[in-house]
């Protein structure tokens, strides 16, 4: 039996489980969807009552995420909270809200290691719902910048420091910048000589850090000045991981909750962006194409905005063009940085997919740098509202 039956199966002793495939594409963790037999009382939710015929099992990344336990940990202080507050302030009738919950072991465990070490957990799958790997239409961009910024409304009042940091350093750019120079240097155990041979390629992307150096520490230095609070984050929203309604379109709910814990929101207001505004994708062969779509720019702000409005400050404006322009920056980085490494931390097809998919991100900061005037005018017509 493969192990990604085995696993399903602890989630759901006695159920037939009928499939087990594999799911999406996320680049860290391993993902599948389980299909099990209707019977009652199949799978263990930690609330509701009803039995999910699917549900997604994953295998965590031990390697990206060292402390799986504390994401479980963050999952049930998030949903609680998230549970009360929709309990007190429910949204308007027409609209639903159902992320993800985690599922447990028959054991009542809400995972199960399995004998070679690895960490297996299970979620419920969001019913009725879709999501798309690029922005459709300008409704779908306002409805992925609605769900962001009701994700944010919910949990602007949660106190950051209840959530673990389940992975250090994550969106701390200089960081990454340390690690680049690391990896980069002569005689590190990390650079890999088959991956750091030069060519055009390698000679844009180090030029292109290079001149952005000075300028990559611009979030981090607001916050230690105190400029932009520690709130909790998703870490992750990109377009992908917000579910939409397959009837009416509607945002349902924001998926991947392994990176939630304290950050700055500009982190994912920029990640989200970064996303939304690329309609052509992370994954595009021509990488010259990449480019910021500002129309989508300014619907998804405005779906966030309609949400997340209430809670932020003119501080908060003033660095939303620098994260616009440094999440895809930052994105880029990570990715050269792991193409110059030997590819040990993105899943990878090919060894210059990493290469490729910085160049990408690399294009598309440019796209933005070059409609600097017209993207802080948008910008600040929001703030006039
Ligand atoms: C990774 O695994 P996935 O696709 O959900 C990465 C994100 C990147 C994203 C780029 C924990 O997310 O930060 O933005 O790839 N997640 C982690 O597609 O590093
Ligand atoms: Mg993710």
């Amino acid at each position: 039996m493969p192990h990604s039956h085995n696993a399903a199966q602890k989630f759901t002793p006695q159920a037939q489980i009928l499939e087990v495939r594999e799911y999406g594409e996320g680049n860290v963790n391993d993902t599948f969807l389980v299909t099990v037999e209707e019977v009652g009382g199949s799978a263990h939710l930690t609330s509701a009552s009803e039995a999910p015929q699917r549900f997604i099992l994953q295998r965590l990344n031990t390697r990206v995420f060292p402390r799986p336990e504390l994401i479980m940990g963050n999952l049930r202080v998030f949903t609680e909270h998230v549970e009360a507050r929709l309990a007190k302030e429910p949204l308007p009738p027409e609209r639903r809200w159902d992320p993800p919950r985690v599922l447990l072991t028959g054991a009542g465990e809400d995972h199960w290691r399995d004998p070679a070490g690895f960490f297996w957990r299970a979620l419920t799958f969001v019913p009725d719902a879709e999501s798309h790997y690029a922005v459709q239409d300008l409704d779908h961009a306002r409805e992925v910048g609605w769900a962001l910024g009701l994700f944010h409304k919910l949990i602007s009042d949660l106190p950051p420091d209840r959530l673990a940091d389940t992975l250090p350093g994550f969106h701390v750019t200089p960081g990454y910048l340390r690690r680049y120079d690391e990896v980069l240097g002569e005689g590190t155990s990390g650079g890999n000589p088959e991956n750091s041979k030069n060519s055009q390629e390698t000679d844009f992307c180090r030029r292109f850090v290079e001149a952005r150096r000075a300028w990559a520490s611009v979030l981090e230095d607001a916050k230690a000045k105190e400029e932009l609070p520690l709130r909790p984050i998703h870490g992750d929203p990109k377009v992908n991981n917000v579910m939409v309604d397959t009837a009416t379109g509607q945002a349902v709910g924001l998926v991947d909750l392994d990176t939630v814990k304290p950050g700055l929101v500009h982190y994912d207001l920029g990640d989200c962006l970064r996303s939304g505004c690329n309609t052509l994708g992370e994954e595009i062969g021509n990488w010259e194409q990449a480019r910021f779509e500002p129309e989508i720019c300014r619907a998804i702000l405005g779906g966030y905005l309609s949400q997340a409005g209430e809670f932020l400050t003119p501080q908060d404006y003033d660095y939303l063009f620098d994260a616009v322009r440094l999440l895809p920056f930052e994105l880029g980085l990570r990715f050269f940085t792991d193409y110059l490494e030997g590819n040990v931390y993105f899943k990878v097809r090919y060894p210059e997919h990493n290469l490729l998919r910085a160049l990408v991100q690399f294009r598309f900061t440019e796209s933005i740098e070059s409609q600097e005037g017209a993207i802080r005018a948008l910008i600040r017509d929001f703030l006039k509202r």
